[in-house]
């Protein structure tokens, strides 16, 4: 765990070197706590968010703990993961929401519109799983560059805004040319250092229109700074790098976006090579559950009924079944789900009920989509240390009696 949370501290204090006195903040930004330290006062941008629910990896990286996982399908704001790589736009951006300016480009009668307009297009809402591409790093072993994001970098979401496609219509179609839906993020750029690499900016690949929402309401609330207020672009399904905070621009390309954000980072690498934009980019989520309950390393269980509760979800892929294993995965049952289902993008709480003998056991699930694809026993590694979803990294011992 050490070794990772060194090199978090690392590639973070690089990347705010801007801000002056890198070494400064990343002594100031809790890096010294362990990772499952008690919870610090919360940055002033998240400051009514519930601390006891958020462990802090960085000001700018907040994850849900296990425990505040809930079993009621829907993550409450509060308690929800915040990422991000600059510190967010000035709070004022939200005094007058209507006034919000987004730049088109790639449509036939691009130009300025404001989210007042947007709202006079068209309503939709979607329940989909918000989650990094770097959730689940910290069950690697060894050195992996990156944040050491448990489970908690995920959380599942609605949102409610315009679908992309009428704002299309309503600019007069696409520009026959147009490939890739890439959009920016409206943060200011620290100056004298090539825009290029730190612009919040992804493309996603042109298919992504038929889903996706520019969205003003998460949860059923005007849609907080933290997660990209006033206005955000939800593309369902695809990991959350791609859903674009205070979107100020939304481009209709040719080719993909030249930022880092894009050309390198959020890439599945081999281990060992050069990050570019010849490696398979980080768009549609991987299916995948875990556990949350009951917590691993916690106190040790009374022999007897256990109930196990985790989260399944299958990426642009409804879920179909989830299994649960006592055994490490040598033999496994078919679990409940306990929720509502809110749609393919939403992931599904599941419940199985067993008995737990006197000593220590591990506990997995695996899940199987509408398709028939199963969440994979092992890993795929890659140099970032994304889109891990191996069951058997996110089994958990649990200790009896
Ligand atoms: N504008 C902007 N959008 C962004 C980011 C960012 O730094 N700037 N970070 C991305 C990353 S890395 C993640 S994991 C998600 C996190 O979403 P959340 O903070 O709402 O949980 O936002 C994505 N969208
Ligand atoms: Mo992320």
């Amino acid at each position: 765990m050490s070794e990772s949370i060194q090199t978090a501290c690392l590639s973070s204090a690089s990347r705010r070197r801007w801000l002056g006195g890198a070494a400064g903040l990343c002594l100031l930004g809790g890096w010294q706590s362990p990772v499952f330290a008690e919870p610090r006062v919360l940055p002033g941008y998240a400051s009514w968010k519930d601390a006891s629910a958020l462990e802090e990896h960085s000001h700018l990286a907040l994850e849900t703990r296990r425990s505040a996982m809930g079993s009621s399908v829907i993550t409450p704001a509060s308690q929800l993961f915040v990422r991000s790589h600059l510190p967010p736009p000035e709070a004022r951006i939200l005094s007058d929401r209507d006034a919000w300016v987004l730049q088109t480009a790639g449509l036939k009668q691009a130009r300025d519109i404001t989210l007042g307009e947007l709202r006079e297009l068209g309503l939709e809402t979607v329940a989909t799983v918000l989650q990094s591409a770097g959730n689940g790093r910290a069950f690697i072993p060894g050195k992996v560059n990156g944040l050491p994001w448990g489970v908690g970098a995920a959380g599942c979401v609605v949102w409610s805004g315009v679908p992309l496609r009428r704002v299309v219509s309503a600019l007069g179609g696409l520009d026959p040319a147009a490939r890739f839906i890439t959009a920016t993020g409206a943060e200011v750029l620290p100056e004298g250092i090539d825009p290029l690499s730190l612009l919040p900016e992804r493309s996603v690949p042109l298919l992504a229109l038929d889903d996706a929402l520019l969205a003003w309401e998460m949860n059923g609330e005007p849609l907080p700074l933290a997660h990209g207020g006033p206005l955000r672009l939800i593309v369902p399904g695809y990991y959350a790098e791609n859903q674009i905070k205070y979107i100020r621009r939304l481009a209709f390309t040719e080719q993909e976006s030249a930022a880092r954000m894009m050309a390198r980072d959020y890439r599945l690498t081999p281990v060992g090579a050069e990050p570019g934009p010849g490696d398979a980019p980080l768009w549609e989520m991987d299916l995948k559950s875990w556990i949350n309950s009951p917590a691993p390393g916690g106190r040790a269980l009374k022999p007897g009924p256990v109930r196990v509760l985790g989260v399944a979800f299958g990426g642009t892929r409804a879920v179909r079944q989830v299994e649960v294993s006592v055994d490490g995965g040598q033999r496994w049952g078919v679990a409940q789900f306990s929720g509502p289902d809110l749609g393919r993008f939403a992931w599904r709480q599941f419940v199985f009920e067993t008995e737990l003998r006197t000593g220590s056991h591990v506990l997995a699930s695996r899940v199987t989509d509408a398709e028939g694809r199963e969440q994979p026993r092992l890993r795929t590694d890659n140099a970032g240390g994304f889109a891990n979803n191996s069951w058997l990294d996110h089994a958990i011992k649990v200790q009896v009696g």
